[in-house]
């Protein structure tokens, strides 16, 4: 069974980050090992979170997994809280990187032209340093407008998305994809580009106008289970936009849904048969 460390916060309310992260790479059929690096008391939307810091944690944790002989096929992180922390997530890629290990990060800090709460261009300049040792990197178009220092635009062609895509290529992933892009009117979805073959995959789905909490989560856990399982990174990019489109669809015709997040305990099982 293929091995995952997956390195992000835990809020226990909220549906992101771990709480999605593991029962997606788990349903998906990979081993997915956790390191928490803060507990929230539910993500930063909510008003009034508590969050304690585990930096503190990280390295005893990955010494002890060391002395194991622990090795991972993977590496996925999602959101992290401090700079200090991204110092430390670059220092166990350096430590538990190998050959075939794919490393994804996915530099979450950002959404809708503005940073999350508590992140500033200095934290913003350490991801474009973190997205530097990945594999793959899946930012949306701002978290890419800001790490490239390209204007964040609402309104955009395929011009715009190839230059981001040009100038995060620069920052030296193998492969950058960015999610959340529409280029068709009524349409939304992924366009990627390879540093090794040179190649571009757009794909583009239908657009369901609603915005939810922790898609971005379900979009690059689905991808790293879907790339676990033998996938090529295309067809893991199509079927994550494919499923997080049909989750937010289910999502939207639930009058009880929570504000918060997404209906991806319904949906997970439609995603075991996607092809
Ligand atoms: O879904 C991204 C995310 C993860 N973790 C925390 C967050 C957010 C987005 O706001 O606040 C704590």
């Amino acid at each position: 069974m293929k091995r995952v460390l997956t390195i992000q916060d835990i809020s226990c309310l909220g549906k992101c980050s771990l709480t999605i992260a593991l029962p997606v790479i788990s349903a998906l059929g990979s081993e997915a090992v956790i390191l928490p690096t803060a507990v929230l008391s539910t993500h930063t939307m909510f008003r009034n979170f508590t969050c304690k810091d585990l930096s503190d944690q990280i390295e005893p944790i990955a010494n002890h997994w060391k002395s194991e002989g622990v090795t991972f096929d993977a590496i996925y992180t999602g959101y992290l809280g401090t700079i200090g922390q991204i110092d430390q997530v670059k220092e166990l890629f350096r430590s538990f990187r190998e050959k075939g290990t794919t490393i994804i990060v996915d530099p979450v800090m950002a959404d809708n032209g503005k940073l999350y709460p508590a992140f500033d261009m200095d934290y913003v300049r350490k991801n474009a340093e973190l997205c530097a040792e990945a594999d793959i990197i899946v930012p949306n178009i701002t978290e890419a407008a800001l790490m490239t220092g390209m204007e964040y635009r609402e309104e955009y062609d395929e011009d715009y998305i190839r230059e981001l895509l040009a100038r995060l290529n620069e920052l030296g992933a193998g492969i950058s994809v960015l999610t959340g892009i529409s280029l068709e009117k009524g349409k939304t979805g992924i366009m990627g580009y390879e540093r090794k073959s040179g190649d571009y995959y757009v794909y583009q789905n239908r657009r369901i106008d609603a915005a939810y909490h922790g898609t971005g989560d379900l979009f690059s856990s689905t991808c790293v289970g879907e790339i676990l399982r033998g996938r090529d990174w295309r067809d893991a990019m199509r079927i994550a936009a494919d499923y997080t489109a049909h989750t937010i669809e289910v999502t939207l015709r639930n009058p009880e849904k929570p504000w918060y997040g997404v209906d991806f305990e319904t949906t997970l099982p439609d995603l075991l048969t996607m092809k």
